[in-house]
């Protein structure tokens, strides 16, 4: 069997049977654990999406985890934690199975324009120091069958390979990846290495997309994703806009 070969990310990982949220356990556990701690369940019986949503974690049939990171960076660069986790998580996904896996902006992975993934980076700390990030992962796996309210916006990478998947080669290719993604950007203060990943595998990019603010829908066209990672975007009245956070989904695909 492959071993992990990293030096930080996952030197401890702390694995349940059932729990309910790697994340809200990270959250318990920040302070006393060293930087690059993994959580890893087989099942969640709590699992949470972003703003009060809940993420559906079978057991067994994928990977449901948490990383705590201690970096010394000011809370506005915590979101970056977020594209290098999907940057990792995406090229894990594509090394692996070969399946043509995407970004979608800022915090999915799709395959065939369905959700395979979802990360949720959670921090704490003060204004201008944080004392810890955790960010959350969530791969679709070995999911035969969704509920009937997820199957025309959900996948699993069993229903898109054909095949079952090795979860445990994805979050070794996964980890091993995120902790080179997250030193060079420690190293350089810039999201360098992982942009190439980031663009080349963008669902958006060039793409028309919906903006949900609010109850607000905008239209517009994704014209870069800059140095920090945000998308640069077109609105229809001709106007340019950088979106730092806010609800974005594709129209068409
Ligand atoms: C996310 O939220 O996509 C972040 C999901 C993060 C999950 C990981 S698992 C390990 C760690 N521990 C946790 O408790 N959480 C993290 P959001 O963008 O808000 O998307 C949530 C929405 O996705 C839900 O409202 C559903 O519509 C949909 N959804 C729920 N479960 C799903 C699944 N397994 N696959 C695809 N879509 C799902």
């Amino acid at each position: 069997k492959v071993a992990l070969k990293t030096r930080y990310i996952g030197n401890k990982i702390i694995d349940f049977d059932t729990i309910d949220s790697t994340n809200s356990y990270a959250k318990e556990i920040a302070k006393e654990v060293l930087h690059g701690t993994v959580i890893i369940s087989e099942e969640q019986t709590g699992g949470r999406g972003r703003m009060g949503r809940s993420w559906t974690s079978p057991k067994s049939e994928g990977i449901w985890m948490s990383i705590i990171l201690k970096p010394d960076i000011p809370p506005m660069e915590g979101m970056k934690m977020t594209q290098i986790a999907a940057a990792s998580t995406c090229w894990a996904i594509r090394t692996v199975t070969g399946l043509e896996a995407y970004i979608k902006w800022p915090n999915d992975i799709v395959i065939d324009g369905k959700k395979v993934c979802g990360i949720l980076t959670e921090m704490a700390g003060e204004l201008n120091k944080i004392d810890y990030l955790i960010v959350g992962i969530g791969v679709n796996v070995n999911i035969e069958k969704f509920p009937v309210e997820f199957r025309d916006i959900a996948t699993s990478l069993v229903i898109e390979k054909g095949e079952k998947v090795d979860r445990r080669t994805i979050v070794i290719e996964l980890l091993q990846q995120f902790e080179k993604l997250y030193m060079d950007y420690i190293n350089c203060g810039t999201l360098e290495k992982s942009l190439a990943i980031i663009r080349n595998y963008s669902a958006v990019l060039g793409k028309s997309i919906r903006i949900l603010k609010g109850n607000q829908e905008l239209r517009a066209e994704v014209i870069a994703i800059n140095e920090e990672g945000l998308l640069r975007v077109r609105l229809e009245d001709g106007k340019e806009e950088l979106l730092i956070s806010g609800e974005v989904s594709i129209r068409g695909s």
